[in-house]
């Protein structure tokens, strides 16, 4: 497809795609006898499954727009040109771990994609469902480990990785979103938030009133915007992977930008612990109190493999020009970069907690809720659920340089969720 930028339809998708031969050739050529569904359930893009004869491909369409608001927000097609580079780069450092990609239209924002068929589900519906999948932990664990250690001057060359970093520069209107609306917009009365209300007035009222967690939020979106460490996902929730049982898929990454590795990480681990605190308001059928031990133990598992495996990159990867080599092993002194990977752990692990407090902060005071509190159709068990979560927030993104182990974390977590109050 050549020509002027024009939204995808169900019923111009064929028409406009039939000679695209990476599509055609993988799914079959007679675009008569596709099918076309859009099931984009996000807050930005067109999502299309197309069908044909011989297979199935994803087509994700950028609109000029933010697809939750409408066309008052204007939103540069440029994010699907971010989305395909980080994925190609994510495939190259973590081999296996995001969808095929067939084709890249830049002019229509469009990439053309591996289907990921049934029984391939959302992580956070997963989740909601109460299924205890055996491998997310490992899996994404490895993958941001690998990402985030392969995309930053540990191990890229660094010409390569400035000539990057200036590539991924550009994506300032998506950096603009997460800088407002995960860091700034929960902390006063903007005009897009919402909360579940009145039941949570108070609680807001308070945060909004609480200068040392104000001041904290500002210092990670300091080092949001000023760590460009490496390239991250930069969109990391539950709502950004694909499993099944068997496998991990990780999707979405229209927000790559360089930044600090804690943001993944701490991001992810949020969505985890507000998938446990989310758990209470899903007990129709039944007790989650296996769903919520599974729940803590993933986020202890992910963060051990995710230390596990960057530690091990350190060992045997570390090319880059930080803490090279030359100072350390060639000078027979491991114990010198055994320090400094330490000392680079606990300060991911302290950033990391801020990320997270923030981000649960966000999804329940700001525009961007998440389906595992949304889906919680009594207002006042969501705002049970949601109070929780809140406090919980609060207290890892304040008190951050004090917490030492993911155990605590997790103790805390157990013990705010116990509690009967708003
Ligand atoms: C207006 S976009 C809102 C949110 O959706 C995306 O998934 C990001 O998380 C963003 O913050
Ligand atoms: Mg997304």
């Amino acid at each position: 497809m050549t020509g002027k930028f024009e939204a995808l339809s169900v019923e111009t998708l064929p028409k406009r795609l039939g000679e695209t031969t990476a599509l055609s050739e993988r799914i079959g050529k007679d675009a008569s006898r596709w099918k076309v569904r859009e099931v984009g359930d996000g807050n930005l893009n067109l999502v299309f499954i197309v069908e044909g004869d011989k297979g199935a491909a994803v087509v994700k369409q950028a609109l000029p727009y933010v697809r939750l608001v409408g066309d008052s927000w204007p939103l540069p097609l440029k994010r699907s040109f971010f989305e395909y580079h980080a994925l190609t780069r994510q495939e190259r450092r973590a081999p296996g771990s995001v969808p095929a990609i067939y084709h890249f239209d830049e002019t229509q924002a469009l990439i053309v994609m591996e289907y990921l068929a049934p029984p391939h589900i959302i992580l956070r519906r997963a989740l909601i469902d109460g299924r205890e999948l055996p491998k997310i932990a490992r899996d994404i664990g490895l993958f941001m480990a690998r990402t985030l250690f392969r995309g930053s001057d540990l191990s890229m060359v660094t010409r390569e990785r400035k000539a990057d970093l200036a590539l991924f520069a550009d994506n300032v209107e998506l950096c603009d979103i997460t800088e407002n609306l995960v860091f700034s917009d929960p902390y006063f009365d903007a005009e897009m938030n919402r909360h579940t209300s009145p039941q949570l007035d108070g609680l807001v009222a308070e945060l909004r009133a609480d200068r040392d967690l104000k001041v904290e939020a500002q210092r990670l979106k300091h080092l949001f915007a000023a760590n460009a460490e490496t390239l991250l996902h930069g969109d990391l929730h539950s709502g950004s992977i694909m499993v099944t049982d068997s496998e991990t898929r990780m999707i979405d990454p229209e927000f790559a930008f360089y930044g600090p590795i804690a943001f993944d990480v701490g991001m992810l681990l949020a969505n985890f612990w507000m998938a446990f605190f989310s758990q209470r308001g899903h007990e129709e059928k039944g007790s989650r109190d296996s769903m919520r031990a599974y729940l803590l133990k993933v986020t202890a598992e992910t963060w051990a493999v995710f230390r596990a495996e960057f530690s091990h990159l350190w060992r045997t990867e570390r090319t880059g020009m930080l803490y090279q080599k030359s100072l350390f092993e060639n000078q027979d002194d491991r114990l010198g970069a055994e320090q400094a990977l330490d000392h680079m752990l606990s300060g991911i692990w302290t950033d990391l907690l801020g990320f997270a407090g923030i981000e649960v902060h966000r999804r329940i005071l700001g525009l961007a809720h998440n389906a595992d509190f949304e889906t919680i159709a009594d207002a006042d068990l969501r705002a049970r659920c949601e109070a929780k979560a809140l406090r919980f927030g609060r207290h890892i993104a304040v008190n951050r340089r004090q917490i030492h182990g993911i155990d605590e974390v997790n103790t805390l977590a157990a013990l705010i969720e116990q509690e009967n109050r708003i």
